[in-house]
Parts: C-alpha cells; structure tokens; sequence
C-alpha cells in the first residue's frame, strides 16, 4: 500500500474534506477509494496501468476517484470542466483513455469527445465493487498520473508522474512548510493542474489536514470563511491575490479590517505558478502584515524553488531548491553557472522529476539532458537566492497561472474563413500577468472584431486560451528565415 494510503488510515477519524454539503473522515475516502477500485476492477486483479479520466470538482468525490484509480493500478488523468471539445479529444486520444467518470450527465464537450472516439462516460454513483478483495501492489515506479500541459512548447503533452514521483512531490513540501494534521486549507484552484492537485490536495491529505473545496475561485465564499478563521495555509496564484487585493480596498473600513485581521493570522499564504509582481507582494503585505511565500515549479517537476518559511522572503526571488531537489543553471553554450548574476537555464534533477511524456519518446528525449529535465526557464543567483527571469522561448504565455501554448492557439485560428496569418503573443496584465493577444493579417473583404474572434474560438479552445485583444494589420514582421518576430509587434497592444 502506498505511503498516502497508509497515513490516510492513521487519520483515519479526522475530517479529510469539509463541504457545506457535510464533511467526509479519512475512513469514509479510504473506504470510498477502494468501492471505486473493486468497481474498476470489475473482478481482475489489477488494471496494469490502464488510463483512467474523470471529470469532477473539486472534493471528495475527486479524491475517492482519484485514489481509486491509483488503487485498482490504473492512471488517473482529470480532466477541466471548461476544456473544449477537441481539446478533451486530443487528451483523450493521446492518452488511450477508454472510460471516463462523471457525477450526473456529462458536460456537452465531453458527451462529444467521448462518442466520437467511442469512450465510455460511467456514472460516479454506478461504481459499486464487491466489498472486499484484494487490490493490487502499487510499487513506487508504477505510473499514476498524466496531466497535459504545454511544456516548453506547442500542443498540450501527456506529463507522467509515477507514485514514488509524486510522493517526492509531495514530501518535499511537507517539509519545507511544515504541514501538520491540524492545518486547514482552501482549493480553488483548478484540479487539472499540479498546484491544485500536489501542492494544495494532496499535501494536504498526506498531513491529515482538512481540505476546503471550491467549485472555482467564489471570492466571497472564501472571504466569508477566511473571515471565519477557517483556514491555516492559504495557496493561490498571483492573479488570485490581485483579486484580493482589489476585493478588499473597495470593502468599507470595518469588514476590511476584520478580513485583513484574519489573513494575517494565517500561518503561511504561498503564491506560485506566475511571477508575483513586488507591488502585489508589498501591497499584500501593508494590508494584511503577511509576507508571500513565493515558490517556483512546473508540472513536470513539482515544485523546485522555493522562499523559507523560516527566515528571509525575498519579494521578486524563488529562494532556494527545496529538500531532495537539485538545480542548477545552463547557459546556452551548455557551460554551468557556477557564480552570481549570470543568467541560465534552470535544469532540475531529482526524485520528483516525471518520468516521460506519454507516448512521446522524442519530446521526453528533448526534455532532458545528462538526466536533468530542461525547464525553459531562466534565472540567476542573486544573494543567494534564484530570481526567475522570463522564458527561453516566446511561445509560451501564462495568463492566470494557466500556462498557454501561442503555438497551438495560432493553429486553432488559422482554420478561421477571415484569417489569412496570425501570430499569438503574450502582452503585459496587472491583474492576469499575461493575456493572450493576436495580431491578424485578413484575408481580401472580410472583417473581424474581437467578440467575433472570441466566440468563434469558444468550442475550440478552453476559456483561459481565449483571445482578449486582437490587431488587425497590414503584413507580419518576420526575420530571414520567416520566422514571425513577435517582440515586434508588442508594442500594437498598449495598455
Ligand atoms: C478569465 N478571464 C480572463 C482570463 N481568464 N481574462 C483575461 N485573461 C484570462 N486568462 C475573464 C473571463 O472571461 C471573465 O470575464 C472574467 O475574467 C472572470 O473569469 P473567471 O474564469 O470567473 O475568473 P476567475 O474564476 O476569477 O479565475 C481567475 C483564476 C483562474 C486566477 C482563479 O484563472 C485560475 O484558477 N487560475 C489558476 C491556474 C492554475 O492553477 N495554474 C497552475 C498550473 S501548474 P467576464 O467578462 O465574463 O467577466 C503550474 C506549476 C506551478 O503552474 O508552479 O504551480
Ligand atoms: P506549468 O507548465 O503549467 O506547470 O507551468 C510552469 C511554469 O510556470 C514554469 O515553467 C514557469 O515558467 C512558471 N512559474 C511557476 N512558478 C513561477 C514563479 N514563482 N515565478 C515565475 N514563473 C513561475
């Protein structure tokens, strides 16, 4: 049995999840997990890695689904509610996935994804397994998890974690945050995504703490329980506390005060996925007397810098590799950075590195070199400390925490009757860090306007791809190789 699964049974009597619906035991998942496994099982004694999908919110019932999988020796991949449909296709497709658990009817993209691929959509309320039985050995180098993301470039890749990856994972921040069984924490953040599904889920049951769930970021729901002194730990990307920023200085005095008294007594608020902008951190910190803990990761490695929760947080810095990971910097020429103040690519190396890219052996060939996964993103030392400088390439966009591939929304609007050329650029937010902007050639006698773009864009691409800004113009500046130069047109999208 797994280490998540056994320590979930020494917690056995806490609460595990706390809903407005009622609230679930480490018992009730454990036993939860393991109807959903002897029902996916169907009799057999282990599912050798078949590729499981559900999509849930946030909650018990994800958990139970979740760990199901992973006890009848399957992979579980969770899909986004407001994915479209030909991405959960390419998810589907990629993955070989054959069946896919819902509550109630499925989400109209994924009835069609589903019966164009010819998937299975099996009811959450239909798994009933007999009630006993044995469940199969889950040895650490077995796979358990994809989750698509971009990586450092294009269409969306099958990121696979295996159990003892994940356990990395997830013991790396145990430590370095100290969680304890007596901690409480909100989940707003989306549950197909690692900061959701690690950082702030699993983490959490791996401790015995309590997990709030959210469908979504519901600003007020979660102030009304901040304000409650509900929580102890508090993780967002930086978009969610430019949101709590905006949100509190327009409060009268009185609630504010009442709400900034209660995150102040929090005992830790991280941010991640994104750059926290120094404003938002100082003016965070004016308002509620906490300091962000600002950390660094990525899907395919967990997290992998990260500020002290003892000792300086530096505004603008990632702090330092976290237990049991080692990084260092690679410049271009592929010579280490040894000193202060060079720049670098960060490589990481560690047992909280995937494994592969799912059916993708050149794209998990590319990743890696001399057994350290090449993450796109460069840094220096300064001080001590790592301080994220941008992206090697200019394809990758993050917009709310989402990382967006330019690539793979240009190819979406390339099949547009109007659009001759286009280029995807990411354009400088306040409050979303980046938002995806689209610079258009047209082709003779037809026109475009955003609204149209966007509702054109809306069954192809999710929500947080959409175009928000769109220029049309006359020719696309490329260099000699035609290569598009988009820096160059950064400058059509003032803010
Ligand atoms: C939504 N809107 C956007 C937008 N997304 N506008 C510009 N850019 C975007 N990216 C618009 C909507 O159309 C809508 O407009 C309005 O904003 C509100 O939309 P919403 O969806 O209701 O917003 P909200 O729920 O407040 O969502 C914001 C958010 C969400 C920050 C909570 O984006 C989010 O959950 N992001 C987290 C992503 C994440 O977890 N990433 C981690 C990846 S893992 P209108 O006009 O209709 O009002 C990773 C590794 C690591 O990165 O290090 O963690
Ligand atoms: P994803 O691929 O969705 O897991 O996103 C990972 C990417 O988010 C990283 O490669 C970084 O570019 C970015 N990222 C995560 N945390 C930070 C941070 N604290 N500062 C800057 N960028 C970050």
């Amino acid at each position: 049995m797994i280490e998540l699964f056994r320590r979930a049974g020494a917690h056995a009597a806490r609460t595990a999840f706390r809903a407005p619906a009622g609230e679930t035991s480490y018992a009730d998942l454990l036993a939860r997990s393991a109807t959903v496994a002897r029902a996916l099982l169907g009799g057999r004694m282990d599912l050798d890695e078949e590729r499981i999908a559900f999509m849930l919110p946030a909650g018990a019932d994800y958990a139970a689904v979740q760990w199901g999988i992973w006890r009848a020796g399957a992979i579980a991949l969770a899909l986004n509610a407001g994915a479209a449909g030909a991405e959960i296709e390419h998810m589907l497709r990629t993955a070989g996935v054959r069946r896919v658990i819902v509550r109630g009817e499925p989400a109209a993209a994924l009835a069609g994804a589903c019966s164009a691929l010819g998937v299975a959509c099996e009811e959450l309320g239909s798994l009933h397994g007999a009630p006993d039985g044995p469940l199969p050995a889950l040895a650490p180098g077995r796979r358990a998890m994809i989750v698509f993301t971009s990586g450092t470039t294009s269409k969306p890749k099958g990121v696979v974690s295996t159990h003892g990856v994940i356990e990395a994972q997830i013991r790396a921040l145990v430590e370095a945050w100290e969680w304890r069984a007596g901690d409480c924490i909100p989940l707003f953040l989306p549950m197909h995504h690692v900061h959701g599904i690690i950082n702030v889920m699993s983490c959490a049951l791996w401790s015995g703490a309590c997990v709030e769930p959210f469908d979504g970021f519901r600003l007020d729901a979660v102030l009304a329980r901040v304000a409650a002194d509900a929580y102890s730990v508090f993780m967002a990307v930086p978009t969610v506390y430019v949101k709590l920023i905006q949100a509190l200085e327009h409060m009268e005095g009185a609630q504010r005060e009442r709400l900034c008294a209660a995150f102040g007594r929090m005992r830790l608020m991280v941010s991640g996925s994104a750059a926290l902008p120094a404003n938002v951190h100082a003016r965070w910190e004016e308002l509620t007397g906490q300091r962000l803990l600002e950390r660094y990761g990525m899907t395919e490695i967990g997290m992998a810098l990260s500020n002290p929760l003892h000792g300086e947080r530096r505004p603008g810095s990632v702090g330092l590799p976290l237990p049991g990971v080692d990084v260092k910097l690679v410049t271009e020429e592929g010579a280490e950075v040894h000193g202060e103040d060079d720049p670098g690519e960060i490589w990481v190396r560690g047992p909280g590195v995937f494994r592969e890219y799912w059916n993708n052996p050149e794209a998990t060939a590319q990743g890696f070199a001399e057994g350290w996964f090449r993450t796109g993103d460069v840094a220096v030392r300064e001080r001590g400390y790592y301080r994220i400088m941008g992206r090697q390439s200019v394809d990758i966009i993050k917009s709310g925490g989402y990382k967006i591939s330019a690539l793979e929304i240009e190819n979406a609007l390339l099949a547009h009757p109007a659009i001759r050329e286009c280029a995807v650029l990411g354009v400088e937010d306040p409050t979303w860090g980046e938002i995806v902007a689209v610079a258009a050639v047209l082709r003779a006698g037809e026109a475009l306007d955003i609204e149209a773009l966007r509702a054109w864009c809306a069954g192809k691409l999710s929500a947080y791809k959409l175009p928000r800004r769109l220029a049309i113009v006359a020719s696309l500046p490329s260099n000699a190789m035609g290569k598009v130069l988009k820096p160059a047109l950064k400058s059509l999208f003032p803010n």
